[in-house]
């Protein structure tokens, strides 16, 4: 008999996420025969931006989430840089990819730690560790334990991360030295040797920690290679500038499909919204993220989720540092729950490494900021990553003001719900087939939603406004 879940929320993660799967018995195995994952929080940002000055989109879209507000404001500064034709000074094109890489840092030291590894191991009989399902948990009690203890050691270390974010950002999260045009802060020697020594603490916790506890959490349940793979098309839109013209980047975009491995090219005209089963205005489906209208309709028949469904020519596409990792030749193990936690620690660590080679090419004393003239009637884009991955705002200006704005977020991309030709998303797609034990405590499923670190704030983009 099949048997429908509902799990919401999806705890241990960012937002509010609600899961629905149905299990059944598929050749002798209870398995996941049908998946629908909901974004439950309404999608706000864009609407708020409507008529303010273009530059506060920076510092309003970082506002989105507190995890990823870094790609938000550097993403937003860069589409409004675009609008004006302004160039922003070496110096800061380095510090944006300094506190973008410490930002995707701390995200992925976070996520593996504080979201993704208690689905597999037992945790002490204390908050936050318990409740927690009540379900085989194959790591001994010595690894467990040794594990348990990485909770507080991975918030130390993140906490570092974020530090090294706030000295040149203002502060973190949200940084208010982030602006268009360039930085507000300047590197003094001081500053550069506090990253400095900072990132080779960060690089001896990814390699000697976090690299070996991914590893070792894959050996213990070597089945996770083979489940949640999903579609198999990664996408990426590329990011970290290394040479000011745009031309090379520390990783570059592209598009794998069904795994085949060749890398072809990402066209951001080949975007399109789909919004048949989210709570939007029909008539404004299938329309790409320059034109897209944010108009909620609730209820509305058919719909499960405020978040839109990204479609590329109108297949679905899983992003993240699996497919930054994948197409950029990174990684070539495949795509399952083990292989996006691997690709995310081997990303942190080859980001690590890179923060002291882009730290020795900042000049104390050279701008940080260029000035620019304010369009009064232009439109502008910027697609970069975030940790999550690929990351795109579009700013439309008339009157000086903001007349149009979209974000397309990471998790749009894999927690997007069926799109109009009711293909799922990648993340109810990589669900199908996952086989679960006990309808009562199914794990398997946390195991495969965690694996893509979602985020639901930013796929929904709420704002809360709280009035006194
Ligand atoms: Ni809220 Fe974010 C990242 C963005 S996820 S964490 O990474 O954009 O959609």
């Amino acid at each position: 008999m099949p048997k429908t879940i509902v799990i919401d929320p999806v705890t241990r993660l960012e937002g509010h996420l609600r899961a629905e799967v149905t299990v059944d018995a598929v050749n002798g195995e209870n398995q996941v025969v049908d998946a629908k994952v909901s974004g439950t929080l309404f999608r706000g940002i864009e609407q708020m931006l409507i008529g303010r000055d273009p530059w506060e989109a920076a510092q309003l879209t970082q506002r989105i989430c507190g995890v990823c507000p870094v790609p938000h404001g550097v993403v937003a500064a860069m589409a409004l840089e675009k609008a004006a034709g302004s160039i922003i000074p070496d110096n800061a094109r380095i510090l944006r990819n300094l506190i973008m890489g410490a930002n995707f840092i701390q995200s992925h030291i976070l996520h593996f730690y504080h979201l993704a590894l208690l689905d597999f191991i037992k945790g002490p009989p204390m908050s936050p560790w318990q409740p927690q399902w009540e379900t085989e948990y194959r790591i001994n009690d010595a690894d467990s334990a040794r594990l348990n203890k990485r909770y507080i050691e991975a918030i130390k270390a993140f906490r570092q991360v974020n530090e090294m974010t706030a000295i040149f950002s203002g502060r973190q999260p949200h940084a208010p030295a982030l602006a268009p045009g360039g930085f507000t802060t300047v590197p003094t020697n001081d500053k550069i040797d506090l990253f400095r020594r900072y990132s080779q603490t960060v690089i001896d916790f990814v390699k000697n920690t976090y690299l070996p506890d991914v590893e070792f959490v894959a050996t213990q349940y070597p089945e996770y290679n083979q489940i949640g793979k999903g579609y198999g098309n990664l996408i990426a839109f590329g990011a970290f500038d290394l040479n000011g013209a745009g031309g090379k980047s520390f990783f570059h975009g592209g598009r794998i499909v069904q795994g085949n491995g060749q890398v072809q090219p990402m066209n951001n005209d080949a975007i399109n919204e789909h919004v048949a089963s989210s709570w939007y205005e029909n008539s404004t489906s299938k329309s790409h993220p320059v034109t897209s209208a944010t108009q909620p309709v609730y209820p509305k028949d058919g719909a499960y989720s405020w978040i839109k469904a990204p479609r590329y020519e109108n297949q679905a596409y899983e992003t993240g540092p699996l497919a930054r990792m994948t197409i950029n030749g990174l990684y070539k193990q495949g795509v399952s729950v083990h292989d996006r936690h691997k690709a995310r620690a081997l990303e942190t660590l080859k980001l690590a490494e890179a923060l002291p080679v882009w730290l020795d090419e900042l000049n104390v004393g050279s701008p940080v900021y260029s000035s620019y003239t304010a369009p009064t009637e232009a439109a502008g884009f910027a697609l970069a990553e975030a940790p999550r991955g690929a990351l795109g705002h579009w700013i439309g200006i008339a009157g000086g003001k903001i007349a149009h704005y979209q974000v397309l977020t990471p998790t749009c991309w894999n927690a997007s719900p069926q799109d109009d030709d009711r293909q799922p998303g990648p993340m109810e797609k990589a669900l199908l087939g996952a086989p679960v034990q006990d309808t009562d405590n199914p794990i398997e499923v946390l195991r495969v939603i965690h694996s893509f670190d979602p985020c639901l704030g930013c796929a929904v983009h709420v704002c809360r406004i709280t009035r006194r």
